[in-house]
C-alpha cells in the first residue's frame, strides 16, 4: 500500500499536515514480524542466549544478582506487576495469539443485538472519555481509523511465522488511552525494580481496554480491545491530540511528558474525533539531546529527523527520529530487564504542564532560556532502588 499525499482521503491528509507527519512514496505499513521482540524469536541476527534469558526472566527464571535494583525482591515486584497482563496474553496461546501483544484481545461479550439510542457524536465522544477515566485511563483522545498504521502481518506465536492481521472490518474510530507510569519507579531506571512501572501499566491497560470495549459492545457497537498489538500506537496517539513525537521515540504529553503508556480500542461507534495539537514539546527536542546522550548504547539519534538506517525494524518511508533498536534491545538483554533511561532523563517528565519551566520550554521566545537554565543545573541523579523501597514505594 503506497500512500502518496494525493490518494489519501481528505480527513487523513489534513490531519497528517496538522500532526506534522512526513511520509515519502516508499512508505509501507510495518510488518510485526520485524519488530525487535518478534525478531528475537526467528532472526538469528537478534536471537541469542541473552535474549532467550531475558524473556525467561519474566516468568519463572528470574535473574537475581548482586546489585541494587536486581535482587530477587526487585524481580519479584516486576514480575508480579506483569501478572494480569500475562494472564490475558496467555489465554489464546494455543491458537498462536499472544493477546494484547501479538493479536488483539478476544471479545468476552458479544455485541448487543439492539443498538442504544445515541446522542450526537460530540456528546458520545465526551461520554466515552468519561467512561475511559472511570475505568482508570489517565488520558483519552479519539481519531479516525487509518490502516497505514496497522501491522501488515502479525506472527503466529506458535511457530513465529507470519499471518494476516485479522482486525475485523468495518471499524471506523480509534479511542487512544494514556496510562501514567509510576514516577518514583521510573526514577530508578535502569533496574529490574523499575520494570514494575511498565508491568503495572500493562496489567492496568488490559483491564481498562477490555472494560471499555465491553461497554461499547453492550451499547450495540463493535469494539476491539488492543494494547501493543495490531497497530502502531504512536501515530494514533498524536492524531488523537494526546501529544507530540519526541527524539526519544515517545509521545511527549503535556501532563506526563513521555512517562505514559498507550492502549487503544477500535470501534464503529460514531464519535467526534480530536485534532492533533501543536504543543511546542517536539520543537524543544530540535535543540536538546539529553536523552540521546544519556542512552548507554547510543541508540538515539542526535541529528534532525531522517528516513532511518535501513534496519528491518524501522518502518519505511517516514521521516522521523528513529532509534537503533538492535542496540537498545541488546542492552535490555544484557540487563535482563527493560530500560527507559531516555524516559527518565527527559525534562518534560519532571516539568509537566503548569510548571514555569514547561511554559518557557514550549514557548518559541523562551525555549532558549529554558535550555540555558537546565544546562546550569546538575542533572537529577537516578533514584537508588534501595531508596525507593525505603520511602515505601510511593510516587514522589
Ligand atoms: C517493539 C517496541 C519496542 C522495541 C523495538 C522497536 C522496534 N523498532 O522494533 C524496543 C525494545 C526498542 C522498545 C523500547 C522502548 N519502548 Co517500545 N514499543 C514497541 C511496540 C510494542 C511496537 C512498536 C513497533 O512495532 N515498532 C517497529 C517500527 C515501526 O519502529 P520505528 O520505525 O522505529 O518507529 C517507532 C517510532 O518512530 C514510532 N513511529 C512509528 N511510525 C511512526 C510514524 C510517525 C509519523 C511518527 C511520528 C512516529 C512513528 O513508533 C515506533 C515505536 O517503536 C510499541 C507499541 C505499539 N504497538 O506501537 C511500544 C512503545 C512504542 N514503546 C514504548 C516505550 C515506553 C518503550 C520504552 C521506554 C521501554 C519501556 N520501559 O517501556 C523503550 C524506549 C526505547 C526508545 N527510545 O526507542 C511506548 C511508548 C509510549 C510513549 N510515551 O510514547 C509504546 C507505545 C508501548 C506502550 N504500551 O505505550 N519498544
Ligand atoms: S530529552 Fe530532550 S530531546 Fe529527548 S525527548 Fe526529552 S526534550 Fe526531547
Ligand atoms: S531504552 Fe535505554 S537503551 Fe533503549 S534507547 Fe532508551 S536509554 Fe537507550
Amino acid at each position: 500500500m503506497t500512500t502518496p499525499d494525493d490518494i489519501l482521503p481528505d480527513h487523513l491528509r489534513d490531519s497528517d499536515r496538522h500532526a506534522g507527519f512526513d511520509l515519502t512514496a516508499e512508505f509501507e505499513p510495518f510488518d510485526q514480524m520485524n519488530d525487535i521482540f518478534t525478531r528475537a524469536f526467528w532472526d538469528e541476527k537478534v536471537r541469542s542466549k541473552e535474549t532467550d534469558a531475558f524473556f525467561a526472566s519474566y516468568r519463572m527464571e528470574a535473574a537475581p544478582r548482586r546489585g541494587d535494583g536486581f535482587t530477587q525482591r526487585d524481580f519479584a515486584l516486576r514480575n508480579a506487576s506483569w501478572l494480569i497482563s500475562d494472564v490475558i496474553s496467555n489465554r489464546a496461546a494455543q491458537d498462536g495469539v499472544r493477546e494484547g501483544f501479538q493479536g488483539w484481545i478476544r471479545n468476552d461479550t458479544p455485541v448487543a443485538p439492539d443498538r442504544a439510542t445515541l446522542r450526537s457524536p460530540a456528546e458520545e465522544a465526551r461520554g466515552i472519555k468519561e467512561i475511559a477515566r472511570f475505568f482508570g485511563a489517565d488520558l483519552c483522545g479519539i481519531t479516525h481509523i487509518d490502516p497505514r498504521w496497522h501491522y501488515a502481518r502479525i506472527p503466529d506465536t506458535r511457530t513465529m511465522t507470519p499471518r494476516d492481521n485479522d482486525l475485523p472490518d468495518g471499524l471506523t474510530h480509534v479511542i487512544v488511552m494514556g496510562h501514567e507510569m509510576d514516577a518514583g519507579l521510573v526514577e530508578t531506571y535502569p533496574s529490574a525494580l523499575a520494570g514494575a512501572a511498565t508491568g503495572r501499566e500493562y496489567s492496568h491497560e488490559a483491564a481498562i481496554v477490555m472494560q471499555l470495549a465491553a461497554y461499547i459492545r453492550n451499547l450495540g457497537y463493535n469494539a476491539v480491545a488492543s494494547m501493543n498489538d495490531t497497530a502502531l500506537v504512536i501515530p494514533y496517539a498524536i492524531k488523537a491530540g494526546l501529544g507530540e513525537y519526541g527524539r526519544n521515540q515517545m509521545v511527549l504529553t503535556p501532563e506526563f511528558g513521555p512517562r505514559v503508556r498507550f492502549s487503544k480500542v477500535f470501534t464503529d461507534m460514531p464519535l467526534e474525533v480530536d485534532a492533533p495539537r501543536k504543543l511546542g514539546l517536539a520543537c524543544y527536542c530540535q535543540n536538546c539531546t539529553i536523552c540521546a546522550q544519556a542512552c548507554p548504547v547510543k541508540a538515539l539519534p542526535e541529528g534532525p529527523p531522517d528516513l532511518g538506517r535501513g534496519s528491518p525494524s524501522t518502518i519505511r518511508g517516514v521521516r522521523k527520529w528513529s532509534a537503533d533498536c538492535e542496540a537498545c534491545f541488546g542492552y535490555w538483554a544484557k540487563l535482563k530487564t527493560d530500560c527507559a533511561i531516555c524516559m527518565r532523563v527527559c525534562p518534560f517528565n519532571r516539568y509537566p504542564d503548569g510548571t514555569l519551566w514547561h511554559r518557557l520550554a514550549t514557548h518559541p521566545r523562551w525555549r532558549g532560556l529554558a535550555k540555558w537554565w537546565l544546562e546550569r543545573r546538575r542533572p537529577p541523579a537516578r533514584l537508588k532502588p534501595a531508596e525507593w523501597w525505603k520511602i515505601g514505594g510511593t510516587s514522589r
